[in-house]
């Protein structure tokens, strides 16, 4: 994601929205957090942890997620705004906005007797219910986390109850299913309750699909029995189209539909990144920025198996498109029992 140089057309009468105001993530070490907060320009709208402590004096909302970190000092990861925050608390959900973008996490326990498809549908009802209410319909990007993915419970996958529930609920309550289903990230943590974390909007957003990989919500029935419920990216672009920003879903060795490599996690790594290339190339396609050859400065969360399969990950991941790029390690199970390494990230044009 480059800027796009090309002059941009005269307007007559200001727009309402001049500049988007600007969402940027960081990671942080843990132990820099109070003297980072404390020299930020922006505010933060919400932190997400992977076992670090977070102060209790910190107000925005806090997701601590079991995915621990593989590599380097404790990180955390902030999502500011250069605008100012509202917090809000509607039972088990907690979210920060700043009158255009919302940032929220809700949890829920899997209560004794109910299976994880029904503790899903309620919390995507309370989710898509409490950013309604807050003015911020539009998903933009969502994050989910539970235990046990891989698991069989009832006779069916853990993972595969969690897309019934998600697809249940969006396919009846989100206008313009599923065209307008976010980018999305599904990984097992080792323990904890049902997490989600979402990026909404008060305006929509773009959400595209990988040039090689099926929609996920086209999947086929062997994957399960509804499809899972998100696209391969959301694209953010300021009125003024200089600013752009690419949230890429979880993305794995996944070609068409069909898992590729088993068994291989260097080849898996480096089917992902031909993954992640064709979706930032398409991105740049429909956001004007194409034709410029510098690797995006990029965000990235790597999410790996089986810790021994780090350095080769790792090894594979040395190439141009993370060359000025932050990666985040973090064990965590993935949603096919075959895949070993997941990525998502965010690049931008600043
Ligand atoms: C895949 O391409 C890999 O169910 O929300 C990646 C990202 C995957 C998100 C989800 C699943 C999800 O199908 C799995």
């Amino acid at each position: 994601m480059r800027p796009r140089h090309a002059p941009q057309p005269q307007r007559s009468t200001p727009p309402v929205l001049e500049a988007a105001s600007h969402l940027r993530v960081d990671y942080v070490a843990a132990a820099d957090l109070s003297r980072w907060l404390a020299t930020a320009l922006d505010t933060p709208l919400a932190i997400v942890s992977f076992g670090a402590p977070v102060p209790s004096t910190v107000s925005c909302p806090v997701i601590t997620l079991d995915l621990p970190q593989l590599d380097g000092r404790a990180q955390l990861e902030i999502w500011t705004s250069d605008r100012p925050v509202t917090v809000h608390r509607i039972h088990e959900f907690s979210a920060a906005t700043n009158g255009e973008i919302l940032a929220g996490t809700l949890q829920l326990e899997e209560e004794p007797g109910e299976d994880l498809q029904a503790t899903t549908e309620r919390a995507y009802r309370r989710l898509l219910q409490c950013i309604q209410e807050l003015g911020y319909p539009h998903l933009w990007r969502i994050w989910n986390f539970f235990p046990g993915i891989n698991d069989d419970e009832h006779g069916l996958e853990r993972y595969r109850q969690f897309c019934v529930g998600r697809y249940r609920t969006l396919a009846e309550t989100l206008h313009g299913f599923p065209g307008s289903l976010p980018a999305g990230t599904a990984v097992g943590t080792r323990s904890g309750p049902l997490q989600l974390y979402v990026l909404a909007g008060a305006h929509p957003a773009t959400h595209l699909g990988n040039p090689r990989q099926v929609q996920a919500y086209e999947y086929p029935e062997q994957y399960g029995p509804c499809s899972p419920s998100f696209a391969r990216a959301t694209l953010l672009q300021s009125q003024s189209e200089t600013h752009a920003q690419l949230f890429i879903s979880g993305t794995a060795s996944v070609v068409g539909h069909e898992s590729r490599h088993l068994g291989l996690p260097k080849f898996q790594t480096r089917e992902t990144v031909d993954n992640l290339q064709a979706l930032i190339d398409h991105a740049d396609e429909l956001a004007g920025t194409a034709g410029h050859h510098q690797p995006a400065r990029g965000r990235y969360k790597v999410y790996v198996r089986h810790p021994d399969h780090l350095e080769a990950i790792q090894q594979a991941l040395d190439v141009p498109l993370f060359a000025s790029s932050q990666i985040l390690y973090l064990q965590g199970d993935l949603c096919r029992k075959e895949l070993l390494v997941e990525i998502e990230g965010v690049v931008a044009t600043d």
